[in-house]
């Protein structure tokens, strides 16, 4: 949009560049700052439009920008100029992803590079290679409390090796995913020492107090993220003489974004893991990016403009690189992190879908679809061009963000249904064969989150103890199942690490100082290639698995109508058991697939009248694209049995 004050005032910043910047051809990088400046100007403004050097501060942002541009190798340039022209390109089904660690998957990154040939194997063709950078031996959160933002940890290697591993996916068509932790950083971070210093420039990076005075007005309404290890969201700092905003662990300092110095440094780390090769950017704990005192400080307003703000800055710079938004939080708040107000995304192109996740453990609990309904019916629809991420495991806790009406809609006490759940997957439940593990239990509040591995939690471990054959088909059967659901739903399925072979709780951690109080490390294994290897051994769990696994990636691959258009339609049906939804092809119409999933032990029927509009699903042969099968039917009645799913069409 045209509009005379941002113009002038882009004009007056473009004649103050660095002649370097000045003198150099950027005419893409120019057509870009215009068509955004609008935005950019507005954005920054309502952020920061209050400061006497607000104009200064624009220049520094446009001269982050072009400098960032001037290093941007040529073939990324090609591509960021290939994605523009076909820009939903991510939207298509044919994409896979895992999360994993270099050390724990392959011991660094040189061992990742020669691990691709696995992960192909699969079908995984987009790489979230867990935080890399450098932090503080024994207080890294698992890689989320960085030191040194531009460079890599030395136990996994150099940045040198990430360049190389780059260059390896790209030759494999593969994406790379990095994190990027913007909401705070270690307290072993060199702008914490300058802070410590006593220099105003970088106390001004942080949020820091001489007394409890602001600190305990903020925790009247602040919740506590780790509450077991890190009560409290201010740590006394004894060289400072202060107090230090830290929401998650006491090393972590949480980033002050009401200084646009902090926004810009931040801007610069992301442009230049872009420029390294990342075609994804994760970004860490997005809802946390603004604090207000009276508030829990999640989801603000102004967390969503910083967003916006990046996201139109990162597009002048680097169009082709997708941002995720890692933020868990409530349904209804989850999807603003798309964009609001806009017909196309115009924050993060992708999100963590928590909710779907969470839902789905619900359904494995109860064995029934009742919140699984009631939570998707009540999710809204997600702009076009963006698209979740859909996950059953990560590396971090399960944790029961349902949305509390929905729960007594689904005909539940919130209260003792979390409880249940809870005991269910901790084991303490009669009838339960999971083994997972509180994690984050909150005194104060009651709550608490679970921790364990998919198979662990999945009854596998406990079957394989009690070598029981039938508990271990019944849980590869479950693993499958959800493994269904996400490759189904509309989004990129985002596997983690060693569920494809059904790596159990790993103990491990125990015997490390640093990990031992933090229960999420039991569901971050290392890889075992022995075990690994079993995959091709007929009959085992891994192979049952693996190949499960990656027949369903093949067949995701070539059905369009998974490809994520916002094309998916819930049906409602009279059985509780079953959670049932139609995927139509957003380019040709006629061609559906039918997804019906049974979270029930015993076998359930769907009524295929209550597909609604009479369809051919009622009139023709049904065949699984998953197995080949045709099911069981009788009449309008179709069998679906235990712990199954089936991706039907309907065969002419
Ligand atoms: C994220 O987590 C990371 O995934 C965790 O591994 C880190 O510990 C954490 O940030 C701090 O960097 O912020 O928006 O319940 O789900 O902390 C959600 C724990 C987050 C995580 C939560 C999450």
């Amino acid at each position: 949009m045209y509009e005379q004050v941002s113009h002038s005032l882009l004009n007056r910043i473009l004649d103050q560049l660095k002649p370097e910047i000045r003198k150099r051809d950027l005419r893409y990088f120019y057509t870009r700052l215009g068509a955004n400046f609008y935005a950019i100007y507005s954005l920054f403004h309502v952020l920061y439009g209050k400061r006497d050097d607000f104009e200064q501060q624009m220049v520094r942002l446009a001269e982050v920008m072009a400098l960032n541009y001037i290093e941007r190798k040529k073939s990324l340039k090609r591509l960021d100029i290939e994605r523009e022209n076909d820009h939903t390109w991510f939207l298509s089904q044919e994409w896979v992803g895992m999360a994993l660690y270099a050390n724990a998957f392959a011991g660094d990154l040189q061992g990742l590079g020669k691990r691709l040939g696995y992960l192909q194997e699969l079908g995984v063709n987009m790489l979230h290679v867990m935080p890399i950078l450098q932090c503080p031996k024994g207080a890294s959160d698992g890689g989320y409390a960085v030191s040194d933002y531009r460079n890599v940890d030395r136990d996994v290697g150099d940045l040198e090796d990430l360049r190389q591993l780059a260059r390896q996916l790209r030759k494999r068509d593969m994406l790379l995913t990095l994190d990027v932790v913007v909401n705070h950083v270690s307290d072993q971070h060199e702008w914490a020492f300058k802070a410590r210093e006593g220099e105003q420039t970088y106390l001004d990076y942080f949020y820091t107090y001489p007394n409890r005075e602001v600190p305990d007005m903020f925790e009247e309404t602040l919740p506590e993220v780790f509450p077991e290890t890190s009560p409290g969201n201010f740590t006394w700092d004894e060289t400072m003489q202060r107090w230090v905003m830290t929401v998650f662990n006491d090393y972590q300092w949480d980033l002050n974004y009401s200084n646009p110095a902090v926004f810009i440094e931040m801007l610069d780390i992301l442009l230049f893991w872009a420029n390294q090769g990342a075609d994804i950017l994760r970004l860490d704990a997005v809802a946390f990016l603004w604090k207000k005192i009276g508030t829990i400080s999640q989801n603000e307003r102004e967390a969503h403009l910083i967003l916006q703000l990046l996201k139109d800055c990162c597009q002048v710079t680097a169009p082709g690189v997708l941002f995720i938004a890692e933020a868990i939080v409530a349904p209804v708040e989850i999807i603003k992190y798309f964009g609001e107000d806009a017909v196309i995304a115009k924050e993060c192109e992708i999100a963590y879908n928590a909710t779907f996740m969470a839902l789905l453990w619900d359904a494995v609990a109860t064995r029934n679809a009742k919140l699984l309904n009631k939570g998707i019916r009540s999710l809204p629809d997600k702009l076009d061009r963006a698209t979740w991420l859909n996950y059953v495991r990560c590396h971090d806790d399960i944790g029961l963000g349902f949305d509390d009406a929905d729960v007594r809609r689904a005909g539940y006490e919130p209260v003792s249904h979390r409880r249940f759940l809870l005991d269910y997957f901790t084991g303490e439940y009669d009838e339960s064969l999971s083994r997972g593990y509180p994690f984050g239990h909150n005194e104060k509040s009651g709550d608490s989150r679970i921790a364990g591995s998919l198979a662990s939690l999945a009854g596998l471990e406990t079957a394989l103890a009690r070598d029981d054959e039938e508990g271990i088909r019944r849980s590869i059967d479950l693993i499958l199942l959800l493994h269904g659901m996400i490759m189904s739903f509309g989004g990129i399925p985002l596997l983690y690490y060693g569920d494809e072979i059904g790596v159990l709780n790993d103990f491990s951690f125990m015997e490390d100082e640093e990990k031992i109080n933090d229960t999420r490390w039991i569901h971050r294994p290392k890889i075992d290639w022995e075990k690994a290897a079993l995959r091709h051994r007929h009959g085992t769990p891994e192979q049952r698995l693996f190949d499960g696994i990656s027949r369903m990636i093949a067949v995701r691959k070539i059905t369009p109508a998974f490809a994520d258009f916002n094309n998916r339609e819930l049906i409602q049906t009279g059985n509780p058991h079953l959670f049932v939804f139609r995927r139509n092809n957003p380019f040709e119409t006629d061609d559906e697939v039918l997804v019906v999933a049974n979270f029930d032990d015993s076998p359930q029927y769907l009524d295929l009248g209550d597909l609604g509009k009479r369809t051919r699903f009622e009139y023709s042969r049904l065949r699984d694209l998953y197995s080949g099968d045709t099911p069981s039917q009788f009449k309008d009645q179709l069998v679906i049995p235990p712990h199954r799913f089936y991706w039907l069409i309907a065969e002419r």
